[in-house]
Formats: C-alpha cells, sequence, structure tokens
C-alpha cells in the first residue's frame, strides 16, 4: 500500500488530516513513526514557504511521499497577527490556554463587530524531497469574548462560526470537517495529489498492469 507522511507532530492536526483522507487507499503515516527525522526549523516568513520546508526536509529524509501543513490564525485588528507564529504566539512554552488568553487580553476592548478573524492552512506535497505543489484554504470567523467548547484544539474554543453563532470548541467536530481551512485545502491536495499518482505511473512506466 503506498504511503503518504504528515509531517507534523501535532495530534489534532493530524487527526483531522486523517479523517478528510480518509477515502484514500493510502496509509497515513506522521512524524510519530519517524522518530529520528530532523527537526524542521520554521523559519519560513509565510505559512507556503512553512509547508513545503517541512514537505522537502522530510521528503529527503524518508525519500518519500510528504504533506508539510502550515496553519493559524489571522486576527483583523491585530495587522493578521498570530499568523504564522500562531502555535507559539504566547511564548516558546506556549499552551493553547495561555496562547488563548493572550489572544483575550490583546482584544479586550475590541467589541464583537470588530472581531474578524480566519483560520488559513496551507499544504504542500514533496516526492522525496521534489515539491509537486502547495495549495491552501481559509475559512472566516469572529473571535469570542471567552473560550467555549472542549471540542478541536487550539484557538477553536474561541473562533465563532457566524453561520451557527457557534465556536468551533462548542461545535460538533463533523461540521468542522465540512467547512475548516484545512477541509478547504485539503480538497485541492486531494486534486493535486490524484493527478501527481497519475502522471508519475506515466512517466516511472511502472510496469503495472493497464
Ligand atoms: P507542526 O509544525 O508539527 O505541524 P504546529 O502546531 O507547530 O505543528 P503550525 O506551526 O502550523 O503547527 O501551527 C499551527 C497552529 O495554529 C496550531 O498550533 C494552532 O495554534 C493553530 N491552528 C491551526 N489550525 C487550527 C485549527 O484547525 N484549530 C485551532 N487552532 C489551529
Amino acid at each position: 500500500m503506498k504511503e503518504i507522511i504528515i509531517a507534523t507532530k501535532n495530534q489534532g492536526k493530524l487527526r483531522e488530516i486523517k479523517e478528510l483522507l480518509g477515502e484514500f487507499n493510502i496509509k497515513v503515516t506522521s512524524l510519530a513513526d519517524y522518530p529520528d527525522a530532523p527537526d524542521v526549523v520554521e523559519d519560513g516568513k509565510t505559512f507556503s514557504s512553512n509547508a513545503i520546508k517541512k514537505a522537502v526536509t522530510i521528503g529527503k529524509y524518508t525519500g518519500k511521499l510528504v504533506m508539510g501543513e502550515d496553519s493559524g490564525l489571522e486576527i483583523d485588528v491585530l495587522d493578521n497577527q498570530p499568523g504564522i507564529y500562531s502555535a507559539r504566539f504566547a511564548g516558546d512554552d506556549a499552551t493553547y490556554q495561555k496562547n488563548n488568553e493572550k489572544v483575550l487580553k490583546l482584544l479586550e476592548d475590541v467589541p464583537m463587530a470588530k472581531r474578524q478573524a480566519r483560520y488559513r492552512c496551507f499544504a504542500a506535497l514533496s516526492d522525496g524531497g521534489k515539491v509537486i505543489g502547495v495549495v491552501n484554504g481559509s475559512c472566516a470567523g469572529l473571535i469570542a469574548l471567552s473560550t467555549r467548547g472542549e471540542n478541536g484544539f487550539g484557538y477553536d474554543p474561541l473562533f465563532i462560526v457566524p453561520r451557527y453563532k457557534k465556536t468551533f470548541g462548542e461545535l460538533n467536530p463533523d461540521i468542522k470537517a465540512a467547512i475548516s481551512h484545512r477541509f478547504h485545502a485539503l480538497q485541492k491536495f486531494k486534486t493535486m495529489f490524484i493527478a501527481y499518482l497519475s502522471t508519475g505511473k506515466k512517466e516511472l512506466g511502472c510496469g503495472c498492469p493497464h
């Protein structure tokens, strides 16, 4: 069975990506299955460059198909912070709770009408370190006045989806899976992946029976 490695240590992301790739007859692994893989230093200035760096570093190390995913939250009134620094917004020892507290503190005096935000997700595909492509998706929302709900991970207890007037923390994970930034990026990723696998076969003259 073919394998794709998701170059992540984030269990929340991995759970969602596995779910979204569920229909594929492919083995989905992650960095937990490659404990000696090199650390990826996320020093890119954009989500895209960090996603590519994850895919290329782990692709070169393993020689396999790899997805690098970089994502985060952009808040309008904070000039799109935390952005690429979402995981470590409250510092190197940041936890999801500390990050959420920092967001709430910074937005203390900001009324609901000015709390627009969006999640963004970039997903890069590499084959043995060669970049095949990078795709992205986003999801618009509002930052709540306090954390609400236990579902999801990261900023989800703060992220209100206007259509439901509930946070991703409160909403059923199936709803997040159908509308999130990751869902939109992964739809495009699947198209790119299928196209690559079919061209790859032709180029390699793989000896398949057809
Ligand atoms: P890897 O680099 O190992 O993949 P990471 O958590 O450091 O893990 P990122 O650098 O891409 O990954 O940072 C993503 C952060 O953005 C994540 O830790 C959350 O704080 C936030 N985030 C991204 N997607 C999210 C989502 O669907 N729900 C809640 N928070 C999310």
